[in-house]
Parts: C-alpha cells; structure tokens; sequence
C-alpha cells in the first residue's frame, strides 16, 4: 500500500517482533471494515445491536481489570528524566523498550496485525499530523476508524516522508501487571502492551494528540491542550469560538454539545460543536489564535448521558456507534447506562456480561453499566456538529475557559485580568477525579489546564510555553475559570448546569466584547448578580443562590494559596516567575 520506506520499516519491526500470522493494512474502505465486522461478530469481540433502532451500532465489552486510563502505568520515556518533569512517571528510554519487547516477543502468534495509516486532523489541513498504528486488536481498528481519518489517502499525503508517529499496541494477556502506556516524545513514537481499552489503545487520541503533540508544539510554536471547541451564533448571526478545558469526565463532551436554554433560542442564539476533547492551537496569520479539533469522533462518557442532559450526544450515538462496557437490554439488543432512563429496564446484561435485575442488583446499587462505559461516535452523525468541523486553518478562539469539579472554593465563573494572570488560573486548577482513571474517585487534585495527564513534558516548561505563545498572539483570547459543580450542604449541585451553562457563556462572551461590567475580587472579575441571566430558571436559582455562587471565600482561598504554593514547589526554578508573581499577587489581594 506504500513505498515510503520508513513506514515499511516500522511495519516490519512491529512484525518481526509480534510474529502474527497475517499483516492487514487498512485501507479505510466501508467493505473492509464491514469484514473485520463480520469477524470480530463471528468471535464475540462485538455484538450486534439492533439494526433498526441502532443501525450500524455495536457493543464491546472490556476485561474487568481494563476500563480506564492507567495513570500509574503510563509513562514519558523521554532521554533525560528531568524532561518528564515532576509530573510524569520516567523511565529510560532504551531500559523501557527492551521491557516492552520483552512483553510483546511473539504475542501476535495466531493472531492478525493490522496496520493503520491515520492523520489526527482533516486530510491536507496545515495543522494535520499522521500517525501508523500497528495492533492486534479489531475492537482498535474500528474505534480508529471513528475516531481518525484511517487509509490508503493517509499514506498519500505522507508520500515518503519520515513526519509520522510510530504507534505500537499489542493486547498481549491484557495483564494488569505489566501493563505499560509509553510515549517516547523523541522519537515520535508510542508503545501500548496489555490494554484493549479506549485511551489506552486508540493511540490518536490521549497519547499521540496530547502527550506526543505537546511536545511538538512546544518545539514547533503550536499548542496541544485537552479542550472543547464549540461556537455560539448570535442572533446577529455572528459566530465567537470558545476553548474549554476541564479535567476527565468534568463536562466537555456535554458543553460542546450544549442547548441553549428557551430565552436564548427564542432569540435566535445557536451552539455548534467543533470537538469535545482536543484542540491543537496556532497562531494564525492574522495575529489571532485558531483551533482544530483533531479527530473525527466523540468517545464520550455514556452514563448521564439522556434526552434532557444532553440530546445531542444522545442522537449522535443512534448509528454507526461502537458502544464499551454499558449495560445490553437483551428483549431488543438495545444499550442501557446508568441515567439514559430515570428507571432502568426490569432486566439487563450488565457490562461485565452477568445477567442484571433491577429490583435486586440495581436496588443494591450495583451498576449495570460500567460509570466509565463510553460511545465511539462520528461527529459527522451529531446535530449540532459545526459547519467549520474540518476548516483546515480551524475557528477564532474569543475565550478559553478553565474549570473542574469543586464542591466549594471555586465560583461559578470568574475572568482573568490578563494573559499571565489566565496562565496562572489554568495552572492552579483542582479537580475531583472521577471514574475516567483508575484509582480514587472524589479527591481533590490539582490538574494544570486538565493536562496532568496527558503532558509529555516538564510542566514547567509546558508553563512557560503557554506564557510564551501569550506573547506571539496580537489578539488575546480572554482567559475564564468556571465551576459548575458548587454543591449545597446535602451534596447536592447548586447550579443546575448542562444547557443552562449557556447562561454563563453569554456572560463570558460579553466579557470579550466589552459590553458588560463586573466586579473585581481578590481572583479576578466575577460577575454583578443582574448579569447573568436567570429567565426560567428563577425558582432553582434565585439571585441569593447566585450571588452564593459567585461568592469568594477569603479564608478558604487562603489555604488554596497555601496548597497552590506547595504545588508550585515541585517545578523548582523551571516555575516561571511571571507565574511566581501572579501568585504573590493573589496573596498580596488576599490579605488586602
Ligand atoms: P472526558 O471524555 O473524560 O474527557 O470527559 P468530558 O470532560 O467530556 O465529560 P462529560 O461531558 O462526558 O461529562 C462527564 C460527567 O459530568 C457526566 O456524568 C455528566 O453528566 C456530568 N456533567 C457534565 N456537565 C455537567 C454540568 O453542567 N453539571 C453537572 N452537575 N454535571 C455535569
Ligand atoms: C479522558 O479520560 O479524558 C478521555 C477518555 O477523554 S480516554 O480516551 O480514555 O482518555
Ligand atoms: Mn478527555
């Protein structure tokens, strides 16, 4: 399928090592892909759904010990340690790749390897990348090819260019224990080894369009950052982009996608989605800063998802979806998850494939769908998907807004007074963490722009280039931090979110055409209560509740200052001081 001979080399290396007893390459063509259907049905790797309701659909169950990214066991290979940062777990390079081999020597045996030309990025847009990925897994080459554009017309516009990323997997054992997910930044490669799940596996995603691109745009003047991109038309007809970054499962998919509330339709504003997950940012010609997103599909957390939530991530999963670890309501093959319905079905198979009673597992809470079971759906298919979805040059960022899960200390919205000080907001941000990795669920961590994760390099290097490309944008976004998460004394949320998170961006986009005033705190510029406009929703949030929710705790804010410096301690003189000053500030505004 190619002459380029880097491509053959890396192919043949994946085999030599894996020993498989075929090599497939994907071709990107609908019968193909329909084959590795058929094969993967014939051996129960996916089910079929039922094709009138969920044409094209199908459901993948992972092993129990597989349903979430592995923080623990993910790892920055780069050659130097101290470029890993404080933040990432190291390992030598040269010591990683011969554990790698060692684990993945001769496990294709018997097995296919498929080999997967994809860019990240429309083909042919300037912002583009390409990427092979080499797996043994058809539940992978599926998801790719929702996730990515995969095929014969990758290869084309690689020619025989060596600018690609090497994507090794292999499913091995699936065995917990020696489970790595590697990124080698220098030499633009990933090895993932006993994992079938999603963004352990889907090597686009997480590991090449954060953790590797990072560190290309750190060297190449662009950004890679774990955001949404969505646009807001406004009546005039006018469309302003906003960027937002939250931590995993902390509202991106559901703000993408959001419905405006009923005193914003009836006007005439409209929300469209450009990505859910990630934008890779340049510095346009005009001076202003564009953002692609750099994949094709949504792998979006399927419980919470409903008709009221967020019907336009419901709609986009009706066809063509590949469904991992949710509930299956065998009386019609259709998919169930925790909060599709207020009351589930009488009778399920849960996600681990045991048969589920309502009334007996479900009224001793065990869940029938994994809380990290997930939907790979193509963007093409979702209601509201941007008519810029695949502009090469991307969208016009107005805003980037930061936010995470807080049940208190943080407002429903505040802005920063500049760049720096929007720099300084993303880098102090702390989050609940959820079921998105494995481990501890509930406890607060700090989580710098929602890349903790998925940053291949030193943070504070990742710091300074934020405040680096600051410098080279003439129009500067303008930078906010929201909190739709606040709860009351019985844990319940106080701001009732999801579309009504629209009501908020409103303010935030007056914010960026000067149109609105507001009052400055010690953190920044929160809003006056009048501006936020509550028309419909009056008897949940009364101007009192409101103005709780934009109300600063000074003495609570005092201890994050102090958890904020503690944090900082770990960047040593890699912190820049612009960073430095801003929080000095913070605590100089404090104590004023
Ligand atoms: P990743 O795909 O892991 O990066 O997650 P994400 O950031 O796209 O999160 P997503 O939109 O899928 O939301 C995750 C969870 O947060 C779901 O259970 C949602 O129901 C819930 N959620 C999203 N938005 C809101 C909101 O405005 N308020 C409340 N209370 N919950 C929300
Ligand atoms: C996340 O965890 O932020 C996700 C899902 O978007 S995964 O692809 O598994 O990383
Ligand atoms: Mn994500």
């Amino acid at each position: 399928m190619t002459t380029n001979k880097k491509v053959l080399e890396f192919v043949n290396e994946s085999a030599k090592l894996t020993t498989p007893d075929n090599i497939v390459w994907i071709d990107g063509s609908e019968k193909q892909l329909n084959e590795l259907r058929a094969q993967a049905l014939a051996t129960g790797e996916i089910i079929k759904l039922n094709e009138e309701l969920l044409p094209g659909c199908f459901l993948h169950r992972t092993h129990p010990n597989d349903v979430a990214r592995v923080e623990g066991r993910t790892f920055i290979c780069s050659r130097r340690e101290e470029d890993a940062g404080p933040t990432n777990n190291w390992k030598d390079p040269q010591e990683m790749y011969k554990l790698l081999k060692e684990i993945a020597k001769g496990k294709m045996k018997g097995r296919t390897m498929y080999v997967i030309p994809f860019s990240m990025g429309a083909i042919g847009s300037p912002f583009a990348k390409v990427g092979i990925e080499t797996t043994d897994s058809i539940y992978v080459v599926l998801n790719m090819a929702i996730m990515t554009r995969v095929g014969t017309k990758v290869l084309e516009v690689l020619g025989d260019s060596n600018d690609f990323v090497r994507g090794f997997h292999a499913k091995v054992d699936i065995d917990e224990n020696n489970r790595y997910i590697c990124q080698f930044p220098e030499d633009n490669a990933i090895w993932s080894v006993n994992s079938g799940y999603g963004g352990n596996v889907l090597l686009g995603k997480k590991c090449f369009a954060l953790r590797i691109a990072s560190y290309q745009g750190k060297n190449e003047g662009w950004m890679a950052e774990h955001m949404l991109i969505l646009g807001v038309q406004k009546p005039d007809g006018e469309t302003k982009y906003i960027t937002a970054a939250f931590p995993s499962a902390c509202g991106k998919t559901n703000l993408a996608m959001l419905i405006p509330p009923e005193c914003y339709t009836k006007k005439g504003y409209k929300v469209f989605t450009v990505g859910d997950d990630i934008a890779w940012l340049r510095v346009g010609k005009d001076g202003r800063l564009y953002a692609i997103n750099p994949e094709a599909g949504f792998f979006g957390v399927a419980p919470g998802t409903n008709e009221k939530s967020n019907p336009n991530a419901l709609a986009t999963t009706k066809k063509g979806t590949i469904f991992t670890n949710v509930a299956l309501n065998p009386k019609d093959m259709t998919v169930w998850w925790e909060g599709l319905t207020k009351q589930a079905p009488d009778e399920l198979i849960e996600w681990k494939g045991n048969p589920w009673k309502r009334d007996v597992d479900g009224a001793n809470g065990v869940k029938a769908a994994h809380p990290n079971s997930r939907f790979t759906a193509p963007a093409v298919n979702c209601p509201c998907i941007s008519s810029e979805f695949e502009a090469p040059d991307g969208v016009p960022v107005s805003a980037i807004v930061f936010g995470g899960r807080r049940a208190k200390t943080a407002p429903l919205v505040y802005q920063s007074t500049d760049w720096n000080n929007g720099v300084f907001v993303g880098s102090i941000m702390a989050s609940e963490t959820t079921a998105a990795a494995s481990g501890a669920v509930g406890v607060v961590r700090r989580d710098p722009m929602a890349m903790l994760p998925f940053c291949g390099y030193h943070m504070g290097d990742y710091f300074r280039h934020w405040i680096e490309m600051g410098k080279k944008i003439k129009v500067q976004p303008k930078i906010f931090n929201v909190n739709w998460f606040r709860t009351d004394d019985e844990g319940h949320f106080i701001w009732p979110g999801f579309g009504d998170n629209m009501r908020v961006l409103d303010w935030i986009l007056r914010r960026c055409e000067e149109v609105v005033d507001a009052d400055e705190c010690a953190i920044g510029y929160i809003p006056k209560v009048e501006d936020i406009v509550l028309d419909g929703i009056e008897d949940e949030v009364s101007p009192e509740v409101l103005k709780g929710l934009l109300t600063i705790d000074k003495e609570m804010w005092k201890k994050e200052a102090e958890g904020i410096e503690e944090f900082y301690k770990k960047f040593g003189d890699k912190l820049p001081v612009e960073l430095k000053e801003e929080l000095e500030k913070l605590k100089a505004n404090l104590n004023k």
